[in-house]
């Protein structure tokens, strides 16, 4: 991105910055076929320099299970590590970030808390939107849903039911060995053109390639992780023998990562978390990358607060975001959500990009407030 408008020689000083654990139960549990989620532990970071604050949120997991990364290991990073590398420092740009922090491996959802967090403060400094600062262009972006896995396949048409009726522009369902067939069968059936997605959260082998060709026969826009969390070979031997694209979530760590798999073959469509690759920087580098190279990208979700959610709006405004995302509305997750106003999808199933300064959305004090569990502050 060219320099932003607005301010010229902004720097960004890095004075303080706030860590805090929230608790949010989620309005329905969501199940995958790595785990079962009822209620979420949210790490929210707001950074502060004498021009303006700026608010992120830590996409890893109560658990192991789809991320090696977790509440308690992203706080221990952020706290002793990530944090460390910047306070009190001055960066010429938000994009410079993600540079000082290359030094720390992994753990790339503790360091786009934090990166994720400049940019929104960047944008404000500027009183530009979020989206306009990262260049996105859309003023509408397209929405979808994923459905978790349900007790029974009544449940999941009813869900299906829902979810069309809301507007939501296409269906992803997750998907494991036993939960796949009869209910993709069953949505087919009653919604012959719904575009419809099947995730499996690395639940499969190279050996069910024979089971997963005939997932063919449903028309899936793409099946999201049939293969091993940490894999690119096998799925490239896989995208050989099945018709349906494949599109990588868990290996994706950086925009290298997703240039690799496509030349790989090991998928054709990338599936973009911000937290799993480490922020912003990481994510403009990837959307060059898929808009030169025609691959289409989406936005995938981690159950987020409005405070992640909103970033991902943001990104989802960015040229190469041509898919539906994994971005829905705050109520399908939490009674109240931690920014006003909540997040909410249009009966076209879209997100207006909201035209306010940073992610657009404020931070909902007295709610955030009621669910803090621990704080912790950092000063230069
Ligand atoms: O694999 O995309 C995934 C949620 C948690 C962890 C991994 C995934 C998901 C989802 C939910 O699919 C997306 C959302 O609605 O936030
Ligand atoms: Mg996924």
């Amino acid at each position: 991105m060219g320099p932003a408008r607005g301010t010229s020689q902004a720097v960004i000083r890095i004075r303080s910055v706030e860590l805090r654990e929230i608790h949010l139960p989620l309005v329905h549990p969501f199940e995958t076929s790595s785990g079962r989620t009822v209620s979420r532990r949210i790490i929210l970071v707001t950074v502060r320099s004498p021009e303006a604050e700026g608010f992120g949120e830590c996409t890893a997991g109560e658990d192991p299970y789809y991320s090696g990364e977790t509440t308690d290991t992203a706080w221990h990073l952020l706290a002793d590590f990530v944090i460390p590398a910047v306070l009190g420092r001055t960066f010429e740009r938000a994009r410079d970030v993600a540079a000082a922090l290359r030094s720390i491996r992994g753990n790339e959802m503790a360091k786009a808390a934090l990166e994720t967090a400049l940019w929104d403060l960047e944008a404000r400094a500027r009183n530009l939107p979020l989206s306009r600062h990262l260049g996105g262009t859309r003023e509408e972006i397209p929405c979808g849903v994923s459905i978790g896995i349900q007790n029974t396949v009544g449940a999941l048409l009813s869900a299906v039911r829902q979810e069309v009726a809301a507007g939501y522009q296409r269906v992803k369902i997750k998907i494991k060995p036993g939960w796949e067939i009869e209910p993709l069968q069953a949505i087919r059936d009653e919604f012959p053109d719904l575009p419809l997605m099947a995730d499996a959260n690395a639940a499969f082998s190279l050996d069910d390639a024979d089971l997963l060709a005939g997932l063919d026969r449903f028309r899936l826009m793409m099946i999201e992780q049939p293969l091993g969390h940490n894999d690119m070979a096998d799925h490239a031997l896989l995208q050989k023998r099945i018709q349906t694209p494949i599109c990588l979530d868990e290996p994706i760590h950086s925009a290298e990562d997703g240039r690799k798999a496509i030349e790989l073959g090991s998928c054709r469509i990338i599936n973009v978390k911000l937290g799993r690759i480490g922020g912003y920087a990481e994510a403009l580098q990837l959307n060059d990358y898929c808009v030169r190279h025609s691959i289409p990208v989406w936005c995938g979700g981690m159950l987020e607060s409005g405070i992640g959610r909103a970033h991902n709006i943001a990104m989802s405004s960015l040229a190469g975001f041509v898919l539906p995302g994994d971005v829905s509305a705050s109520r399908r997750y939490f009674e109240e959500d931690t920014v006003r106003p909540p997040v909410m999808v249009t009966p076209r199933g879209t997100i207006r990009v909201p035209a306010g300064p940073g992610i657009g959305y404020e931070p909902d004090s007295s709610r955030i407030q009621r669910a803090t569990v621990r704080i912790r502050e950092f000063s230069a």
